[in-house]
């Protein structure tokens, strides 16, 4: 039974509390910290007494946010793909390569090829720098696998990240990454996907079903049978949509009230129309669109002018995003999107955790989870501001300072 921590109080810091619909700047501030969850915020000279066991850490007017979400990823993957790197510098499409066999496929190989024990030790080389930029919960992703058993060893993985590490982790099954070569699509769903999805839900090791719905991928009505066998087990949805071409998977995930769409640089006014009327986050992947060279950017104004909540995450995988700085993701997507500072970091905080389901995290507010970073910096625009920085002073999960 590990012994409970002693109060830890936080003083003499700045708070962007990101709650609200601005940074929530708290000046000359103080967190305490009970029982792993936030027990105060406020002005210092708000605070009466705290217990004398209590850790007091003065943070010298540093700036303190909420543990940085990073809401999509691929981190545990086999191999590397720097030589289609360099085929793709040479002039070859994403798309030439995937339809070649080579591009998820060369992963696929890898993955299946790869031990548990392989698998966690190059995901926690990612993990450790993705957490140098102040990220305190991560999504992982299976898809590298496309059959049950390295399916099922990649989210063992993801799931033992958190024994490994300080990090909160979940889970979301990718079986519908792409039909193996030689496969049919509605067969591989009926005859490896679905029962892996079945077997591996039923073993716990599944938070979330997300789905790559491109012509290279699934169509919407495939999507669709993998969202009602989800839906029957009771499992949030959330959908790699609209990101080379314009298939309406938005809207169908819409519909589903996935958790989020992910991708949208085809999004349509339609799609957006649907996500509005549902709690669909729309999840911006800039690094994807950076390492692709793509030209259409997402539709930033119209999800903003709908009122669409607007995530930002890495995506981090060995094809299309190899970065592990959510950060950088951050200056990305106000750089090539136009996303303000403030989105970004809504996208790396309270967005990012809806875009999860995730209630009590995100926010620095009183019964939220402790999970905090703080900063060598005093205003939150210097987050996304700087290109490649790594500001991050210590970050705190689950109210201890690591
Ligand atoms: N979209 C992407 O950009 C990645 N997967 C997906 O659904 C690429 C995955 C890879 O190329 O390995
Ligand atoms: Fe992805």
């Amino acid at each position: 039974m590990m012994e409970e921590a002693p109060p830890l109080v936080l003083t003499n810091c700045r708070l962007a509390t990101m709650a609200g619909a601005d940074y929530g700047l708290v000046d000359d501030a103080v967190v305490v910290i009970r029982h792993q969850h936030i027990a105060f915020t406020g002005p210092r000279s708000a605070l009466s007494n705290v217990e004398v066991s209590a850790e007091v850490i003065d943070l010298r007017g540093r700036l303190l946010t909420p543990g940085l979400i990073d809401c999509h990823t691929h981190l545990v993957h086999g191999g590397s793909r720097a030589e289609e790197f360099e085929m793709r510098q040479n002039g070859a499409s994403y798309e030439e390569i995937s339809r070649a066999g080579g591009g998820i496929f060369s992963t696929v190989r890898a993955t299946r090829k790869a031990t548990e024990a392989q698998l966690l030790d190059t995901a926690l080389q990612r993990l450790d720098a993705l957490m140098l930029s102040g990220v305190t919960t991560v999504e992982v992703k299976s898809g590298y696998g496309l059959d049950l058993a390295t399916e099922k060893k990649m989210l063992r993985v993801a799931r033992r990240l958190e024994a490994e590490r300080p990090i909160r982790v979940l889970t979301t099954f990718l079986g519908a990454h792409a039909v193996p070569p030689g496969s049919d699509p509605d067969a591989y769903l009926d005859d490896v996907c679905l029962p892996a999805l079945l077997q591996l839900a039923e073993e716990g090791l599944v938070d979330a079903v997300d789905a790559f719905c491109e012509g290279i991928g699934f169509n919407p009505t495939q999507v669709e049978r993998l969202f009602r066998e989800a839906q029957r087990l009771g499992l949030p949805v959330k959908l790699h949509a609209e990101q080379l071409s314009s298939l309406s998977g938005a809207t169908l995930a819409a519909n589903f009230n996935a958790l989020s769409a992910d991708h949208l640089e085809y999004a349509t006014q339609a799609d957006i129309d649907a996500m509005a009327s549902s709690d669909t986050v729309a999840v911006m992947l800039p690094g994807a669109f950076y390492f692709l060279r793509e030209a259409q950017k997402p539709p930033i104004s119209a999800l903003r002018a709908a009122g669409v909540p607007m995530a930002v995450a890495t995506d981090n995988n060995p094809g299309s995003s190899p970065m592990t700085s959510l950060l950088l993701a951050m200056n990305m997507s106000t750089i090539l999107f136009g996303l303000t500072p403030l989105e970004a970091l809504q996208g790396t905080t309270v967005n990012a955790a809806k875009a999860l389901g995730l209630e009590k995290v995100g926010i620095l507010e009183q019964g939220f989870q402790a999970d905090l970073a703080v900063w060598d910096v005093t205003h939150p625009a210097e987050l996304a501001y700087q290109i490649g920085g790594a500001p991050l002073h210590r970050r705190v999960v689950g109210g201890r300072l690591c």
